[in-house]
């Protein structure tokens, strides 16, 4: 026998053939699979820009507090005091006693009467009215008034959600008036609680408490952002 007769004779592989056609399609199971991976892929993208987002505002808000405190800085080299905690130290009767430490604070840091504008938030939509107050006149020749009438305005964080300013003359006293607040989002008033320092002294004792709520909207919680 000859050469080729002997390959010929070779036992059959114990290997399938392979078909020179790929396989048309893919299984149930196989679609399945990457689609629960999308899922989770998307969902872990979801939460990293989340979390981007959030720490962002959170550091574009401590850097607007630390804007502001040199804001006041040269408020108080003018004036030798911060902004008082409320508009009626403008000798106004202030129509509601909600936002007044912050609505005292725009206004003051933003009037002819008080040497100009002194701050300006990074938008315009970081002026907001939560409280929905005015007044019929301007109380301090403030640069935001129209037209005569004045709205209370107060100062918002990159959340959304108006500061609170106190002045450090209330710390002790801190009557309702001068510590009630309300978010953004309207909902319950809440109560800002001037915050203690080292041993039981007043953080910021000669100065004045500046304080965002944080992410959460929520005063008094740990996510807080302030200016010490
Ligand atoms: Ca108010
Ligand atoms: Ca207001």
């Amino acid at each position: 026998m000859g050469r080729w007769g002997e390959w010929r004779t070779l036992p059959p592989s114990p290997h399938p053939p392979i078909s020179p056609y790929p396989r048309a399609g893919f299984t149930l199971l196989e679609i399945l699979v990457v689609i629960v991976i999308i899922g989770i892929l998307a969902s872990l993208a979801l939460v990293g820009v989340t979390y981007a987002i959030k720490t962002s505002k959170i550091s574009n808000t401590q850097a607007m507090l630390s804007t502001m405190q040199g804001a006041l800085d040269n408020y108080h080299t003018r004036w030798r005091d911060y902004p008082p905690s409320t508009l009626a130290d403008y000798k106004v009767k202030v129509p509601n006693n909600t936002n007044n430490g912050v609505e005292s604070l725009v206004a003051s840091l933003s009037s002819k009467q008080k040497g100009g504008i002194l701050y300006q938030p990074p938008t315009q939509e970081m002026y907001a009215n939560a409280d929905g107050d005015d007044l019929p006149k301007n109380p301090t020749e403030s640069y935001l008034a129209e037209s005569g009438a004045y709205a209370l305005l107060e100062y918002t964080d990159f959340f959304g959600n108006p500061l609170v300013y106190l002045h450090h003359n209330d710390y002790a006293r801190a009557p309702a008036p001068l510590t009630t607040y309300l978010g953004a989002a309207g909902g319950q008033e809440q109560s800002f609680k001037p915050l203690k320092g080292a041993g039981s002294s007043w953080a910021m004792p000669d100065k004045y408490q500046l304080v965002s709520p944080g992410p959460d909207g929520i005063l008094g919680t740990e996510d807080d952002l302030r200016q010490f």
